[in-house]
C-alpha cells in the first residue's frame, strides 16, 4: 500500500531491516520501550490482527511467531523471558495500520500491561 509507512520499510524504501525473508521483515522500533524492541511484520499489507482469517494469513502469523522467537534467541533474551504483543485498534494502542508484532525484552516486563 503506497501510503503505508511499514510497507515502505518492508520494500526498503526507508529504514533498516534486521531480518528479511520472502514473507516477513523485522526492524528496530523507532521509540523503543525496552532494551530489545523489535517489530516483526508481514510484507503483505494487513491493517490489523482482527483482519486475519483462517488459511494463508493464519499461517503467516504463525511464521511471524517463529521469526520473533528466533530474534529473541539471537538477542539473548530467550531464557530470561520476552513478550510478543500486537495492539488491535486505537483503544489498544494501535497507531500504525499495518499489522505488527512488538518483540520486547531485556528488562523486567510488568503485568498487567497499562
Ligand atoms: P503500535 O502503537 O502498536 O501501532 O506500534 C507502532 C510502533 O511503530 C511504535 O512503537 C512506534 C513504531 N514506529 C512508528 N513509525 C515508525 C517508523 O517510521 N519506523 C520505525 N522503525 N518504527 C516506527
Amino acid at each position: 500500500m503506497s501510503d503505508c509507512i511499514f510497507c515502505k520499510i518492508a520494500n526498503k524504501e526507508m529504514g533498516k531491516l534486521i531480518y528479511e525473508d520472502d514473507q516477513v521483515v523485522a526492524f528496530e522500533d523507532l521509540s523503543p520501550q525496552a532494551p530489545v524492541h523489535v517489530l516483526v511484520i508481514p510484507k503483505k499489507h494487513i491493517a490489523r490482527i482482527s483482519d486475519v482469517t483462517d488459511g494463508e494469513d493464519a499461517c503467516l502469523m504463525g511464521h511471524i511467531m517463529v521469526i520473533a522467537n528466533k530474534i529473541a534467541a539471537e538477542r539473548g533474551i530467550a531464557e530470561e523471558g520476552y513478550r510478543i504483543v500486537t495492539n488491535c485498534n486505537e483503544g489498544a494502542g494501535q497507531s500504525v495500520w499495518h499489522v505488527h508484532f512488538h518483540l520486547l525484552g531485556g528488562r523486567k516486563l510488568g503485568w498487567p500491561p497499562g
